[in-house]
């Protein structure tokens, strides 16, 4: 009984003031209003990239506390650069820093260190959209691998359009899989199981 009088004092409230086609009229207004708001403010807000992408990076190194490295820590790094172009896109120049330099930041073993258990160590690399890469740290060390991988943060001078702030650049895949975009962890961790 109480909604059925809910409803009809909601009823009576309606037919007093404005019309019904006035009040329709106003709240199609503010309806479009906030559609408009809903689409323009975060274009607004981020003009290159989705609301889910880092503008830093956390660094785990086998269950330490992360270490976040964001573009102020990045700059402390040497600068490296590489021409090399994804599928059959003309090259670009990227700029960023050597995915090695990060590791060396984070003392993780290399050179003559870098031995025994440490060569099963993995390197997974995981994007805001969830996508994830995996790297040995055999396959980066400059005395073993020496694949060259670089955290690039521009693209021909230019801040990365597509899959920024950071994406890998991978020159010696054939296929550019790893190239992975929007890079948001990087995670250093030991593989190696028990001997049987
Ligand atoms: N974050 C993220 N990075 C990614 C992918 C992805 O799905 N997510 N796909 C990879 C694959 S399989 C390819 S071939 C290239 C494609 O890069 P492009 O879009 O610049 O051509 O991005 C790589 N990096
Ligand atoms: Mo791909």
């Amino acid at each position: 009984m109480a909604r059925k009088g809910d409803v009809m004092a909601w009823g009576s409230r309606r037919r007093t003031g404005k019309s019904v086609y006035a009040r329709r009229c106003a709240f199609a207004r503010r309806l479009t209003v906030a559609m408009v708001g809903c689409i323009a403010l975060p274009a607004i807000a981020a003009p290159s990239s989705d609301s889910t992408t880092s503008q830093s990076i956390r660094l785990l190194v086998d269950g330490k506390a992360p270490v976040v490295l964001d573009r102020a820590s990045l700059s402390a790094l040497p600068r490296a650069s590489v021409t090399a172009s994804a599928h059959h896109e003309p090259p670009s120049q990227w700029q960023g820093v050597a995915l090695e330099d990060i590791l060396r930041k984070a003392n993780v073993p290399s050179g003559e260190q870098l031995r025994g258990k440490a060569m099963t160590t993995l390197v997974r690399i995981t994007a805001s959209d969830h996508y994830q890469v995996v790297f040995t740290l055999a396959e980066l060390d400059p005395m073993l691998g020496n694949t060259q991988v670089i955290l690039a943060d521009t693209q021909d001078g230019h801040p990365l359009n597509k899959g920024g702030p950071f994406r890998l650049i991978v020159p010696g895949d054939k296929r550019p899989a790893r190239w992975i975009r929007s890079v948001a962890t990087i995670e250093v961790a030991q593989s190696a199981a028990p001997t049987p």
